[in-house]
């Protein structure tokens, strides 16, 4: 089914389960550490310069928010981990928030874990990694800002990270940048099909 992405809206903010969506709609998921570019992710994908703020300071997005696609789905924006100028404090609330919602037994169709294309996974990247093998959900891995790096040095670590999660298929990982918009059109190609799939189960 084609999903209208470019009629996203924000739909709402939520700190705790009581404020998240009630009308079942599947959810896709934006996971990543703070300033990987998961609200740049979301107004591309939505082709709407600020539906998502992009932070300038990192470490912006603190609640979970949730952009309604249509009728068709969730994009759900989940607070950015490892932001080590944010006290500890703020960052337990932060993956307090997240893991809040993560157990709620959300109608989840699709995980999206994104990872800067230039650094390699940090230890709560492989920690979230590890949650999402064991949480039965679909998920993929989209390497971003695949603009700040030469076309041969992208395509070099494209194969470095393929090689390091031990993928068979390097095409596994979406390459994506939110700056030239490379990628996004997989990008809606996978979210489309994991929504179809969620609907069909
Ligand atoms: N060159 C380039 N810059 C990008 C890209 N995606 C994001 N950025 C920049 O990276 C910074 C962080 O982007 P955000 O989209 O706010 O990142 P975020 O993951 O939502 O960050 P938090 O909300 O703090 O967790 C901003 O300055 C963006 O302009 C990209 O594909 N290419
Ligand atoms: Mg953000």
């Amino acid at each position: 089914m084609a999903i209208p992405f470019r009629q996203a809206t924000f739909s709402g903010v939520a700190v705790d389960a009581s404020q998240y969506p009630t009308d079942g709609l599947p959810e896709i998921i934006i996971a990543g550490r703070s300033n990987v570019g998961k609200s740049s992710l979301i107004n591309r994908l939505t082709d709407q310069r600020k539906l998502a703020r992009i932070s300038q300071a990192p470490g912006k997005t603190r609640q979970v928010l949730f952009f309604k696609v249509g009728e068709s789905c969730y994009l759900v924006d989940l607070p950015g981990y490892g932001y080590a100028r944010v006290s500890r404090t703020v960052q337990e609330l932060f993956s307090k928030r997240t893991e809040t919602y993560l157990q709620e037994n959300r109608p989840i169709a699709l995980l999206l874990l994104l990872l800067d294309i230039r650094i390699e996974p940090t230890a709560q990247d492989l920690q979230m990694l590890n949650w999402l093998e064991e949480s039965g959900c679909d998920w993929r891995i989209v390497l971003t800002k695949s603009d700040k790096l030469s076309r041969s040095a992208a395509i070099r670590h494209h194969r470095d990270f393929a090689r390091y999660f031990d993928l068979a298929d390097e095409n596994e990982l979406i390459l994506f940048s939110a700056q030239t918009g490379a990628g996004t059109e997989e990008l809606r190609s996978v979210i489309e099909a994991a929504v179809d799939h969620f609907n069909d189960l």
